[in-house]
């Protein structure tokens, strides 16, 4: 028998039928054989551990088999680049999409252990920042889930997104070493291995271009293993990390200088320590700017590699592959892709431009000028002189062409790639993506139409054909299967399928039972016990008693001005003072939930989660409002706390100013598990008030249009403050250290700032709008049948719905048959 018909049965790890018996074994003799710890001595993280090598054992089949049909079959593949994937805790997710989550806690159990306690103890790879991780974590699940050929290709940074702590109601960074406890999940791969070269200069010669690099690096590969549900189909998350190794600064090793040359190897193991915990700000430092390159350049010459070992023939490179870049951290693979065909696969320039047109697909995430990524020349010309050279090289056969087409100066100058600033001249990555991608795409329909009509518009004019819309989703699987499983067996219960998990259109027959008093309760049977799951962490961790009967109003992201957290506060802030004056009225009760990070030099968002906690600070210890409100402020913010707040939402706050959140993903899983939205017309808020109706969400607020009437015409914060006295008395009270009696000035700078995204114009709206909750909460019939009829309606905010959408129109990607894949008989 050949190698290549090995069948991976024939081997005792397979375990072609798990069974708990089976499963128990195995977790032991990984314990023993593999972790080397005496059971006697095994602690929670050590059974962990043991449990995960069990459970990959499972899955690295699938994977494997996943492998050998896209060798044979060839089919063509999409590489999805990031810089960010925020995949979670992989462990129960792995077992739920495999099927084995219940051999594998009757497996606990006959140890005497608990499955649920157990896979607590997983560190959350915190490798991304928001949204844009968390949606590539999303869509890699739906990748492996649709059987489409892909593969996700990031960094392994040794130190995620920091660890937020809380001292003195102020956020403190702590590193976050999550590889400390590695559950060696993800394979390593020793023999993927890429040099990545950096500075030095071009030499000239013989009409060919050759790039002299001066320092190198090894870029090495970690696989970790994405399950696909129903356990047919596994694909990769390829992870680089940085090792010099034996590599050096070459020319200072040359010379002898041994120390110099250590000192280098020190510097470009960096490259892959840390994430950048910015996504508001693009600040244009050299470390960002290498990884962005370390990211690409290993990952171009990985998919090259891959295509030269399934095809004979380089040219037929965009036949068999499309690669996808997540916002534009990932652009450089466009020069690279370029002068790799160029310089080492000597194609002409026009050859080489055309193939990469095909291969390559671009998503923005974000309007805002301040995200946009910038690199000066001149540091482009230190770090990659090939690369800006290419740069040029495009752009100027692109100003050739838009010349040629008859468009003015101006109209030339706005579109090049190369602009010249204050600082000196910038390479613009989003137009260099515009301009090299055959599909641009926004993240939600508004977004996408003002991308059209603002940042984009002159290249809009260009190619009107290439943007389009691909509205974000989020994946069943890991926001109702793993974050809430008494929901899971309700909606298994009355659909009568468990098949909504992979086709999440089967939720609409829900709205048959959206009046069933019977099912009302039911439903709020499963969100009362997430409230008691959450009152109870929240009183453990943070030592604050909430009540599960009162109104759950949460508000979880990023901290961000556009976000308005801040106008939260002022609601809040509204409410106590009405209970104060009317003590005696029929206030809903409610608790406050808020939680997420701020960048570590956005002053401003600091002082946000100051004001949250100096703001609960003093109403929670105001016996006068008897319970009637309580603020919490959530620490450490993360996808494995999303898992554990938005099954108890009640109301999910999705404020931003209109135009400025580009999709929202938050409000998906919200209204998923049953929450209502307290929403402005903004990004994807817009769709979801579309599917579930006027009468089942509460929408507030200036529409982007009339927001850009009063930039317009000079947008003056103090009109609105002055012409509602409860809107002066929350702005004066928290402004003159009413909640910061120790400093009392310490608020007057975020209240008097100028007010960018337009919190008190929307003030009276949205308090108005929260009496409204407040009534239709009290009428708790209403109220659930609301919330059912939200879940109902959210079948096309599942992320397999949006693979789908690039497979078809961006990708031209068709998934693998079930006859193309062999089964392990646990589909
Ligand atoms: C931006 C930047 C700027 C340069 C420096 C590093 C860095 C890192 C991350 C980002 C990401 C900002 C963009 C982002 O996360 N956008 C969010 O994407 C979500 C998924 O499409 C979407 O739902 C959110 O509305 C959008 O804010």
């Amino acid at each position: 028998m050949s190698n290549n018909a090995l069948q991976f049965q024939e081997y005792e790890y397979a375990m072609p039928q798990p069974n708990a018996e089976r499963i128990r074994q195995s977790i032991v003799y990984k314990l023993i054989f593999i972790l080397g710890i005496d059971p006697k001595d095994a602690t929670p993280e050590n059974w962990l551990n043991a449990a995960m090598f069990a459970a990959r054992d499972l899955m690295t089949e699938s994977f494997l088999h996943t492998r050998r049909a896209h060798e044979s079959q060839r089919k063509r593949m999409v590489y999805y680049l990031s810089m960010e994937f925020l995949m979670g805790r992989a462990f129960t997710n792995a077992l739920i999409n495999q099927n084995l989550y219940e051999p594998f806690a009757q497996a606990f159990k006959e140890l005497g252990l608990d499955l649920g306690e157990i896979s607590e103890h997983e560190a959350d790879p915190g490798l991304g920042n928001g949204g844009l991780g968390r949606l590539a974590a999303c869509f890699l699940d739906s990748l492996a889930t649709l059987r489409i050929p892909a593969m996700g290709y990031g960094i392994r940074y040794q130190y995620g997104m920091f660890k937020q702590e809380i001292v003195d109601g102020q956020q403190v960074e702590k590193p976050d070493l999550w590889l400390d406890n590695d559950m060696a999940w993800q394979f390593s791969r020793p023999n993927k291995r890429f040099l990545v070269h950096f500075g030095g200069h071009c030499v000239h010669f013989d009409g060919k271009v050759t790039w002299q690099p001066a320092e190198q690096i090894s870029a090495i590969a970690y696989d970790e293993i994405v399950p696909g549900f129903g356990a047919q189909v596994a694909n990769p998350l390829r992870l680089w990390t940085a090792h010099t190794g034996d590599l050096f600064d070459l020319s200072k090793f040359n010379r002898g200088d041994y120390f110099a040359a250590m000192e280098q190897q020190q510097k470009n193991e960096n490259i892959a320590n840390v994430l950048y915990p910015n996504d508001d700000t693009n600040e244009g430092k050299v470390l960002r700017l290498k990884q962005e390159y370390f990211l690409v350049s290993a990952s171009v010459q990985d998919i090259i590699d891959r295509h030269l070992c399934r095809f004979p023939n380089i040219k037929t490179l965009a036949d068999e592959v499309a690669i996808h870049l997540n916002d534009t951290h990932p652009v450089l693979a466009i020069p690279e892709l370029m002068r790799v065909l160029m310089d080492e696969h000597h194609l002409p320039f026009d050859e080489a431009w055309a193939m990469c047109q095909k291969i390559f697909s671009y998503t923005n995430h974000t309007l805002m000028s301040e995200a946009l990524e910038k690199w000066s020349v001149n540091l482009m010309l230190n770090l990659l002189p090939r690369h800006l050279d290419i740069i040029y090289k495009i752009n100027s056969v692109f100003l050739e062409q838009v010349k040629a087409s008859g468009y003015d100066d101006d109209f030339v100058r706005r579109v090049s790639i190369i602009v010249d600033e204050h600082d000196g001249q910038q390479v613009r990555m989003a137009w260099l993506a515009v301009i090299a991608s055959h599909k641009i795409n926004g993240v939600a329909k508004l977004h996408s139409d003002l991308m059209v009509s603002s940042l984009f518009a002159d290249f809009a004019k260009l190619f009107p054909e290439r943007f389009t819309n691909v509205t974000n989703g989020v994946t069943p699987r890991r926001w109702i299967a793993v974050a809430n499983p008494p929901l899971a067996a309700l909606l298994d219960k009355y659909l009568e399928t468990s098949d909504w998990r992979i086709h999440l259109d089967k939720l609409v027959k829900l709205n048959e039972f959206s009046g069933s008093l019977q099912v009302q309760q039911e439903f709020a049977d499963v969100k009362r016990a997430a409230k008691v799951r959450l009152a109870d962490y929240v009183e453990r961790e943070l030592g604050i008693k909430i009540s599960p009967d009162a109104l759950f109003d949460v508000q979880i992201k990023r901290i961000h001005a556009y976000k308005r957290q801040s106008m939260n506060i002022l609601h809040i802030v509204h409410r106590y003072f009405q209970i104060l004056d009317n003590p005696n009225a029929d206030w809903q009760a409610r608790v406050f939930i808020l939680a997420g990070k701020a960048a570590s030099a956005y002053h401003e968002a600091k002082h946000t989660i100051r004001l949250i906690n100096d703001v609960a600070k003093v109403i929670n210890n105001d016996s006068r409002v008897r319970d009637l409100i309580k603020v919490v402020f959530i620490p450490n913010y993360s996808v494995s706390l999303a898992q554990l707040i938005i099954p108890a939402a009640d109301l999910s706050e999705q404020i931003s100013l209109a135009g400025k959140e580009a999709s929202g993903t938050s409000n998906m899983k919200f209204a998923l598990n049953g929450a209502l939205t307290i929403g402005t017309l903004d990004g994807a808020n817009v769709e979801i008030h579309e599917r579930v109706g006027d009468e089942h969400s509460f929408i507030f607020g200036n529409t982007v249009e009339q927001v850009e009437a009063l930039y317009a015409r000079g947008y003056n914060p103090y009109e609105f403050v002055d012409n509602d006295p409860d809107l002066r008395r929350v702005f004066h009270a928290i402004a003159n250290g009413h909640f910061s009696p120790e400093e009392t000035s310490r608020y007057s700078a975020l209240m008097h700032n100028g007010d960018h995204f337009q919190r008190y114009a929307d003030f009276r709206a949205y308090v108005d709008t929260q009496l409204k909750v407040d009534a239709h909460y009290r009428d708790q019939a209403a109220w659930r049948k609301s919330a059912i009829i939200n879940i109902a309606n959210m079948g096309y905010f599942s992320s397999d719905r949006s693979i789908e959408d690039y497979c078809r129109d961006i990708w031209y990607i068709k998934p693998l048959t079930e006859q193309e894949l062999p089964n392990n008989g646990r589909g």
